[in-house]
């Protein structure tokens, strides 16, 4: 599916450090190997209510990641799914009476517009779970044939076939140091991951399932479902994991090297599709697993269901400016989670219009330096806030000496790239 435009990233002089990012696996920050080309799964959004500032720091987070690769001259390949159809996506249609299909296109539609503005590279490959359906089925009668997977009977009301992974047997079946088992991602006990996988969309009650835990790999159509040809599963549509698995297994290495998605999606989705994908393949899906924070409104969680959402491109229609909206996001640790406020954001548009005004000033010989540090902040895992700092202690400096000095024509154009490549805001 079509992505959006990416705008073009400013080489910088000098070099970054090795980079270290947060695993959520290994509970601790790892030094990334700097060999070799890099490669990103970051999961993307279920078209009903884009893009609202939780999705935005999701993606700006994982831009930072590839921004930081590619400033140490690492070629990155970057996928992104979209979930464009699911149950939420389905609900929300038939509530508002759309069609689901034109709910979808015009939520991704908005995305897209979105990402643009906020500056965030688009992904190689942009791949929805209806195109990747021909990926899909032939993964899960795999899974079936292989004993991994197995179909549920109907119960009244539900019918005869829906297909489920067996954790149990899937966790039996992996061998060696690499392999996935339950927990394998996400280090959570069991009692635990019953709850998240109640929460987020899991059935752990479904009669007929051998566990609790198994997720849902493919449902037979239903009336008044859409649904597509599913050879020797029948027609249905996928479960919501499988998606995202087989979609990183055709456009990245296996393993790649980071799977990227905010910290909701650690149990049971980026557990259960790291299973999925060592049953399919034999090697973990990635190296790495990193999460980025949950954004909330003036303290509770944002989200659809709450309704309770600041939406980007509502923000731009009252004409709030891209880039501060970036800003405002990047005063953020992408790990921590925080709230959203209008006290936040108006720091963020000050700060836009303080670097832009030092910009006027740049002293001479003194971009090399803040390149440095801003370079050294996002190598430690991505501290944004620390390459924030960094950018106001330069600007301060700028500023006050804006009146004994002649402004540098090379240090100007110099950090208006560093803070463009790196933070991805453009002054
Ligand atoms: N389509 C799936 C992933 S395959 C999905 O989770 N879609 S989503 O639209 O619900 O979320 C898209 C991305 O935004 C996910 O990485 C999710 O973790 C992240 N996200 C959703 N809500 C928030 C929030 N309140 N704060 C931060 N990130 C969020
Ligand atoms: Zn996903």
């Amino acid at each position: 599916m079509k992505s959006w435009i990416s705008r073009p990233v400013p080489v910088l002089p000098g070099e970054m450090p090795a980079l270290r990012l947060f695993d959520t696996t290994a509970q601790r920050a790892v030094t990334l190997n700097a060999d070799g080309e890099k490669s990103m799964y970051v999961c993307g959004i279920t078209p009903y209510d884009a893009t609202h500032m939780g999705h935005a720091a999701s993606y700006v987070a994982f831009d930072l990641l590839n921004r930081a690769w590619r400033d140490a001259g690492q070629q990155v390949a970057y996928v992104q799914n979209v979930t464009d159809v699911d149950d939420p996506l389905l609900e929300r249609a038939e509530a508002t009476g759309v069609d689901w299909r034109e709910l979808a296109e015009s939520q991704i539609e908005l995305f897209r517009t979105d990402m643009e503005a906020l500056n965030v590279i688009a992904p190689d490959h942009y791949v929805g779970a209806v195109e990747a359906m021909p990926l899909i089925v032939p993964a899960i009668e795999r899974l079936l044939r292989q004993g991994l997977a197995y179909r549920v009977n109907g119960t009244p009301g539900e019918p005869d076939g829906d297909v489920y992974y067996d954790v149990e047997a899937a966790s039996k079946h992996a061998v060696g140091v690499d392999a996935w088992t339950l927990g394998a991602v996400s280090g959570l006990p069991e009692a635990e991951m019953l709850e998240l996988f109640a929460e987020r969309g899991g059935d752990p009650g479904r009669a007929g399932k051998r566990q609790a835990l198994d997720p849902l790999l493919w449902r037979v159509a239903r009336d008044g479902e859409p649904s597509w040809p599913g050879g020797e599963l029948g027609e249905g549509r996928p479960g919501w994991h499988i998606e995202c698995t087989v979609i990183a297994q055709k456009y990245l290495p296996a393993p790649f090297t980071v799977q990227g998605g905010g910290s909701d999606l650690v149990f049971p989705h980026h557990e259960m599709g790291a299973g999925h994908a060592y049953s399919l393949s034999g090697v973990p899906l990635a190296e790495h697993f990193a999460h980025a924070g949950m954004v909330g409104l003036d303290g509770e969680k944002m989200s659809k269901s709450k309704g309770n959402l600041v939406l980007v491109s509502k923000l731009r229609g009252a004409g709030e400016e891209p880039a501060a909206i970036r800003l405002a996001i990047l005063a953020h640790h992408y790990r921590s989670d925080w709230s959203w406020t209008a006290e936040g954001f108006d720091e963020a548009k000050a700060r836009l219009e303080r670097w832009r005004s030092a910009l006027a000033a740049a002293p001479a010989g003194t971009a090399t330096e803040l390149i440095a540090q801003m370079r050294e902040a996002l190598a430690n895992d991505l501290d944004a806030p620390a390459a924030l700092a960094a950018v106001d202690r330069w600007s301060e400096r700028a500023l006050n000496s804006a009146s004994d000095n002649d402004a540098s024509e090379a240090d100007q154009a110099l950090v208006r790239d560093a803070v463009n490549a790196l933070l991805g805001v453009e002054l």
